[in-house]
């Protein structure tokens, strides 16, 4: 058994038994009541599913394992010279909840590019689609198209023990893991770069690797794809991609499928997207304003204008934080160290002044602050990879080493089908009727 499959295996073994005591004895705990704000507010705040690999705090952010951002920049394993963590070091500590040594990462990294092969029905599937089908669309018709090597299908339909869901199912999660940056790749060399592919580099890590197969020079972009590989990885389950991997892999459904799904999710303007809408909007005020540089005063108004017209800010605001976004502040500080000097960084900057006291002033929104989208556009605009419409299948890259590691978990647990209770308007009407009269009579 490979050396993370072992230790995962053992800790796995661990949680399992000590979460079958706690629910012996407390199974039957309430842990708090839900209201009917939250049954009609997108289930905002309740306690409901097991996602182990992270934790959201609204003020603090994000914590994987229970590190901040900024503990892991320094404690993650990063590549010689560079100061940005590795993501396969990140991948490792979901898994098994230790930071890795350098060791360790440099065996996932080559572990990855062992199992890098995907299967050519993936390319010839991708090159059969319209070259103007929109990235999300291709990446996730490719990841379904990958799924004909699922371990967890083919043992599955042999018969396999319930004890053993999270064996394929782990093998699965490293082989999607170590072939998704070169679909990706393919996809944005297809979509613009007249399908002048590049073939991946043996030498590079992960992140690395997929800088080189996009076609975008330089260290530097390599270090800002290590680091944004990082951050865009979990952000807890509640959120909407992480969500449907977990409730469609409740279904045993493989890992390919269910992520798939994730990634229909992150699709959404609401969620992932916005990292597409945040520099197309930023462009669209540039343009019409025909300025790189505008005044406080020009940018309130086209703020002003968009809210106006019933359109969100994207990249800004968030169903769980309220404050600044660290993934947003990690981002910034990487571009303070590189690239203060960029004119559309500088334009990010600016709308992070004026953007918040604005949506403050509407009185409605709960967090006026950024989120992860409202920064990652500009860098990438500013080392090149201009074609925004491409950009949620970089945070899919990412976001698949947070939600894969949980999958492990679930099946590893051994978790259930996920099945909420839905209400009817007329279920609470009644409800609500019974109490009135259960109040009068008392
Ligand atoms: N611009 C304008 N209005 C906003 C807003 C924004 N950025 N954020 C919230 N609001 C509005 C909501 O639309 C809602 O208005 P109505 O009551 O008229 O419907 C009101 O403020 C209250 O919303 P909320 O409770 O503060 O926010 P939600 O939890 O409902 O929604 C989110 C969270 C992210 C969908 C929302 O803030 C938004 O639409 N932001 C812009 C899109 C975006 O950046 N999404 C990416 C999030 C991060 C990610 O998943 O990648």
């Amino acid at each position: 058994m490979d050396p993370l499959k072992q230790q995962f295996a053992e800790k796995a073994a661990d949680l399992r038994n000590k979460v079958k005591a706690m629910l012996k004895e407390h199974g039957d705990t309430v842990v708090e009541s839900v209201t009917l704000d939250q049954i009609y507010g997108g289930a905002r705040n309740i306690r409901m599913m097991v996602w182990e690999t992270s934790e959201l705090d609204p003020m603090e952010g994000i914590r994987f394992r229970g590190y901040s951002i900024t503990q892991l920049k320094d404690l993650l394993p990063k590549s010689p010279g560079g100061s940005e963590p590795k993501p396969e070091g990140l991948f490792w500590l979901m898994m098994v909840g230790e930071i890795p040594t350098a060791e360790q990462v440099d065996w996932l990294s080559a572990e990855w590019r062992k199992r890098s092969q995907v299967p050519d029905h993936v390319f010839a599937m991708l090159d059969s689609l319209p070259v103007d089908t929109h990235p999300m669309t291709q990446f996730i018709a490719a990841i379904s198209a990958m799924q004909t090597s699922s371990n967890f299908a083919k043992r599955y339909d042999e018969g396999l023990n319930k004890a053993d869901y999270w064996e394929p199912t782990y093998e699965d999660t490293m082989n999607l893991l170590a072939g998704l940056p070169r679909v990706a790749a393919y996809i944005y060399r297809r979509s613009f770069h007249a399908g002048k592919h590049i073939a991946p580099d043996p030498s590079l890590d992960w992140g690395a690797n997929y800088a080189h197969m996009l076609g975008v020079p330089g260290e530097e972009f390599k270090e800002l794809m290590r680091l944004y590989l990082t951050i865009h990885a979990d952000h807890e389950g509640g959120n909407a991609s992480a969500h449907t991997m977990h409730l469609v892999g409740s279904t045993l459904s493989d890992v390919y499928l269910s992520f798939a799904a994730a990634m229909g999710a992150l699709a959404g303007p609401l969620h992932g997207l916005a990292n597409q809408e945040v520099i197309r909007w930023i462009f669209n005020m540039l343009d019409e304003l025909g300025t790189r540089t505008p005044t406080d005063e020009q940018l309130a108004e086209y703020v002003r204008n968009t809210l106006a017209s019933g359109q969100v800010i994207p990249g800004y605001g968030h169903a769980v934080l309220r404050r600044p976004d660290p993934r947003f502040m990690a981002q910034k500080e990487f571009a303070e160290a590189h690239i203060p000097n960029s004119d559309i960084v500088r334009v990010v900057w600016q709308v992070f002044e004026i953007v918040p006291p604005i949506l403050e002033s509407l009185g409605k929104v709960k967090n006026p602050w950024p989120n992860v989208d409202a920064h990652s556009g500009a860098l990438l605009v500013h080392y090149g990879l201009t074609e925004y419409d491409y950009y949620t299948v970089m945070f899919g890259v990412s976001r698949a080493l947070g939600v894969l590691a949980a999958t492990c978990w679930a099946r590893a647990m051994g978790l259930p089908l996920e099945r909420p209770k839905s209400i009817t308007t007329e279920w609470a009407q009644q409800f609500l009727a019974k109490k009135q009269q259960q109040a009068a009579v008392s």
